[in-house]
């Protein structure tokens, strides 16, 4: 499997074998299949609530998942405990934000969000239609009014944040394109720096990881290393599909409540 994954990723095409790292280039019209994901032979609608969408207002986001023919897709494999995950990114990736629509039936999903600015907006659907592999679909959303200056995404010169309390330390074993590597995310308490053992699952794994190029054109889906682990160390698995900007979020949990550790880097 392994060598056949690699192989896909060097003709740049798509790879979605569910339990691996997965590349999704979702340019529209341009997506080439791999044999384990059918995503060239699907398709998804966006629709907004309101054509003037406004900042910090509910806005209902409807998906529309149907084959080449405009029939409604029904029928979605749950994975990591949902059947869709839905990312939200700003243009400058400065704003992230993870949701999971409600299954209406019929290939239709919504959800209700607000964005919090002006601006472009990128929305990824991540789903599996049943027997199709894993796949993303996306959009660019534009929200009306004067949009703040895009602010810019440079790679972090060291990879630790604190964020809630949290001291997070990514580390990569070998920063390259086209290649599996592992990512290991080491949580501490940032005041005392004891390392946190109590992380609880969040979407029945220690975490989820998200991955995006800097332009937001390509979405990585990255895999748990060890879904059973509850910190300090979180291992996930990936592969760079070429070298360039990516922006990596972190998501955990501990006591109840999610927080998000976002990184930058630069692979060669
Ligand atoms: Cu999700």
């Amino acid at each position: 499997m392994k060598k056949v994954a690699i192989s896909i990723l060097l003709t740049a095409a798509l790879l979605t074998a569910c339990g691996k790292s997965g590349v999704s280039m979702d340019h529209s019209g341009m997506t080439k299949e791999a044999s384990s994901s059918q995503a060239g032979n699907v398709q998804a609608q966006f629709k907004l609530s309101s054509d003037k969408t406004l900042p910090n207002q509910d806005t209902t986001i409807t998906i529309k998942i149907q084959d080449k023919n405009g029939k409604a897709i029904d029928k979605f494999d749950t994975v990591h405990e949902k059947q869709m995950h839905f990312i939200i990114v700003s243009k400058d990736l400065s704003f992230f934000n993870h949701i999971h629509p409600d299954y209406k039936g019929n290939g239709e999903f919504t959800v209700t969000t607000q964005f919090p600015t002006a601006g472009e907006f990128k929305v990824i659907a991540d789903i599996t239609p049943t027997g199709m592999g894993a796949m993303n679909k996306s959009q660019w959303i534009t929200v009306q009014g004067n949009a703040p200056a895009p602010k810019a995404i440079e790679p972090d010169a060291i990879l630790t944040k604190v964020v809630d309390g949290k001291e997070v330390t990514l580390s990569v074993d070998h920063l390259m394109a086209n290649m599996e590597l592992n990512l290991n995310f080491n949580i501490k308490n940032a005041q005392s720096k004891q390392p946190i053992t109590d992380l609880q699952p969040y979407l029945g794994a220690v975490g989820h990881v998200v991955i995006l190029t800097q332009d937001a054109e390509n979405y990585l889906h990255v895999h748990p290393a060890d879904e059973k682990a509850s910190g300090p160390d979180a291992k996930f698995m990936t592969t760079f599909p070429h070298s360039g900007v990516y922006k990596i979020w972190g998501q955990f949990q501990q006591n109840g409540k999610v927080f998000t550790v976002p990184f930058v880097v630069k692979v060669p």
